[in-house]
């Protein structure tokens, strides 16, 4: 299973293209319209998330409400395009024709200057467009398609926001229903309401002194069944799966699983996770200080993962940067710019993170069709139980 996206952040519209599904996945649009509403919300937005409402039409492999098998394409069509016509259209111009909103000011800490580098490209508009996190709008999209399937089989995705500048969440003790529900109303998806308050006071200072926050983000996945992933190669290790998906998402600088980086300052003896039996259940864990893997391959405990967001690169503040064309420096120009994206940043990472753990259920349990992949899902789960 795989997907691919296309689009700018001003162009006509956001595609994908997911392959690989099984047949007979029930599917509707709105099951992808509702988690791209979650993702538009969020304290710190800028102007253009009023601008946009995203809903997404399916044009490709759903047929009746489920999916046929073929490949799924996904369209989100882009509001602000009305206002981006000339600029953004993909026709010839005449040669002498201005190009308005011409970029040659890279921002520190964007892809303007190695991307126009790299392409070649005077117009670093060139680089932005595709690089905008407009594109996790798509990747939410297949997340929600992914969600389906982990759906048929119990398995269930919830992400919260730990951390937003210097303001850390106090560690909460919720089942995963709870922290879909508190986090749907809180407007920086953080389960500690004190921190919450203070997270959105910070958010406003930095909103008044032009300055931008990250922040770090916790998905949670329950319900995994044993040995998804494999130790026997690198690149099927699901951790290291994970790790990349979250790395890929738009300004993202760090992953850790369960205890992470802290198990570094501890004795083994206090991370190893001690192992337990009883009939019911079969094998489990005492804790889960290594949030769900062991070589690579899940554990049957949840998968706990963290994301480190860096904060927005477009500032208010300008920073310092060098015009590519005069070389002479500069102060960057001020762009319209969220000044924390955080809270949605949480509904992309529990997207790309239920991708993976999709792709590996269709890895270990190839199916043409769901009857079949839940057949084959049943019997190993009762394999699992007994042995
Ligand atoms: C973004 C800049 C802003 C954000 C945008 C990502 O857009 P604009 O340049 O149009 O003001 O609002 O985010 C989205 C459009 C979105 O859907 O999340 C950027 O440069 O990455």
């Amino acid at each position: 299973m795989r997907y691919l996206t296309a689009g700018e952040s001003h162009g006509p519209q956001l595609t994908a293209i997911i392959e690989g599904l099984p047949g007979n996945l029930p599917l509707t649009a709105e099951d992808i319209n509702t988690e791209l509403a979650r993702r538009q919300k969020g304290y710190g937005r800028g102007r253009r998330m009023q601008i946009e409402k995203d809903r997404c039409n399916i044009v490709g492999g759903v047929r009746h409400g489920y999916t046929t098998g073929a490949p799924v394409a996904l369209v989100i069509e882009n509001r602000d395009w009305a206002h981006w016509q000339k600029i953004m259209g993909p026709d010839p111009i005449e040669s002498d024709e201005e190009v308005k909103r011409t970029v040659t000011r890279p921002r520190p800490g964007h892809a303007d200057l190695n991307g126009a580098i790299k392409y070649n490209h005077r117009d670093m508009r060139n680089i932005l467009e595709r690089s905008s996190a407009r594109e996790t709008a798509a990747r939410v999209a297949c997340g929600a398609v992914a969600k389906k399937l982990l759906d048929q089989f119990g398995i269930k995705v919830a992400g919260h926001v730990l951390q937003i500048g210097e303001i850390e969440a106090n560690r909460v003790e919720a089942t995963l229903d709870e922290i879909r529900r508190v986090t749907e109303d809180s407007p920086v998806r953080c389960m500690d309401p004190e921190a919450a308050e203070n997270m959105m006071k910070r958010i406003d200072r930095a909103k008044e002194e032009g300055d931008s926050l990250g922040g770090i983000v916790e998905v949670i996945v329950e319900g995994v069944p044993v040995g998804l992933g494999s130790h026997v190669q690198w690149d099927r290790k699901l951790d290291a799966r994970i790790a990349m998906a979250v790395m890929s998402i738009q300004a993202f600088k760090g992953v850790e699983f369960g205890l992470g980086f802290e198990a570094a300052g501890r004795p083994g003896s206090q991370v190893h996770d001690e192992i337990t039996w009883n009939e019911e259940m079969g094998f489990a864990r005492k804790t889960n200080n290594l949030g769900g893997f062991e070589g690579g391959m899940t554990n049957g405990m949840p998968v706990v993962v963290r994301g480190v967001m860096k904060p927005i690169p477009t500032l208010y503040k300008p920073l310092q940067s060098v015009d590519i064309d005069s070389k002479e420096p500069f102060s960057a120009s001020i762009e319209r710019s969220d000044s924390c994206a955080v809270p949605a940043a949480s509904v992309v990472m529990e997207a790309v993170v239920a991708w993976e753990i999709a792709k590996a259920m269709c890895d270990k349990f190839p199916s043409d069709h769901m009857e079949e992949m839940k057949n084959a899902v049943e019997a190993y789960r009762r394999y699992t139980r007994e042995f």
